[in-house]
């Protein structure tokens, strides 16, 4: 396998990062996760100014331009010979002395890998999901922007282990109000009487980019959508749910804490999203070549 690092592609033996960078020692660093189908990269551009968001955010100066951490990620691609797959790319503070004060890092790292994910098995993409509410909360937005997305990701770590203990895949995530924030990775979306409702960034999630997907084809299958508060009643109520990410894509769920969400199948609106976004996946994206 072949990883960029630092402009270079290196194999993957050569490719280390100091025991004294900062993106190790603290998290101090972004990250993205993007997919690529059919040669083509989902959303490319979105994504990197994500990423450069995030940057900004945490006063990260980046040494390399937009256009150049696009080219990075679609010659990563090409040197790995894959049509489909994953891209992570991993933005640290770089090497530094031992302390957090980051202007002590000369010099932040980048690097970028092509490979394949599998998050959730095959067939919870037709029956659905179990959800378990997490004990664990969303930071407040004053402790850790939800919007940057970090090398911080002991919170959802955490949250995820909780899903998992309680015999579910992914875990609901409140914030400190007690409102739905997200999923541990990935955002959620509800379908009530025939209206889309997602809770606002606000309230604590990372602003997804297949949720933005999801969020622009909602008028062109002709359906409302909101974006509003929501609690764990909302859930228990409602006629269908179905959560989005890049590594997920769109998977319907099935319960929450063992209560079964809707008629415990996939309804007909998860299932005209699942398509669209299909479609939209075969159809559209940056070519790498
Ligand atoms: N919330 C959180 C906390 C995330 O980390 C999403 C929502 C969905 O955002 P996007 O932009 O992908 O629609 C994410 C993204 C992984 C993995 O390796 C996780 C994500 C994306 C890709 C891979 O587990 N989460």
């Amino acid at each position: 396998m072949k990883i960029w690092l630092d402009g270079e592609l290196v194999d993957e033996s050569q490719a280390k990062i100091s025991v004294f960078d900062h993106g190790l020692l603290y998290g101090d660093g972004v990250f993205e996760g993007l997919r690529f189908y059919h040669r083509r990269v989902f959303r490319l551009e979105q994504h990197i100014d994500r990423l450069i968001d995030s940057a900004k955010a945490i006063l990260l100066n980046l040494p390399w331009t937009h256009e150049e951490i696009c080219r990075a990620t679609c010659e990563t691609v090409k040197a790995n010979g894959l049509d489909d797959g994953y891209i992570r790319l991993v933005v640290t503070r770089g090497r530094g002395e031992l302390g957090l004060n980051p202007y002590l890092c000369p010099k932040p790292s980048m690097f970028i890998i092509a490979s394949t994910i599998t998050l959730y098995p095959e067939e919870k993409y037709r029956e659905g999901m179990a959800l378990a509410t997490c004990a664990t909360r969303r930071p407040a937005p004053a402790a850790l922007m939800p919007q940057v997305k970090s090398l911080n990701y002991l919170n959802n770590v955490m949250a995820k282990v909780e899903a998992i203990q309680a015999g579910a895949l992914e875990g609901v995530m409140l914030n400190e109000q007690g409102y739905v924030a997200e999923c541990t990775g990935d955002n959620i979306f509800l379908i009530r009487k025939g209206v889309l409702y997602t809770p606002p960034v606000s309230d604590g999630s990372l602003d997804g980019i297949t949720r933005q997907v999801i969020l622009e084809l909602a008028p062109q299958l002709g359906i409302q959508a909101v974006e509003k508060s929501i609690t764990r009643y909302d859930i228990f109520t409602a006629d269908e749910v179905f959560l989005t990410g890049s590594a997920a894509e769109v998977i319907p769920a099935s319960s929450l804490d063992r209560r079964v969400i809707g008629d415990g199948r996939m309804g007909p609106w998860t299932g005209k999203f699942m398509e669209a976004f299909r479609e939209l996946t075969r159809t559209t994206g940056a070519p790498i070549d």
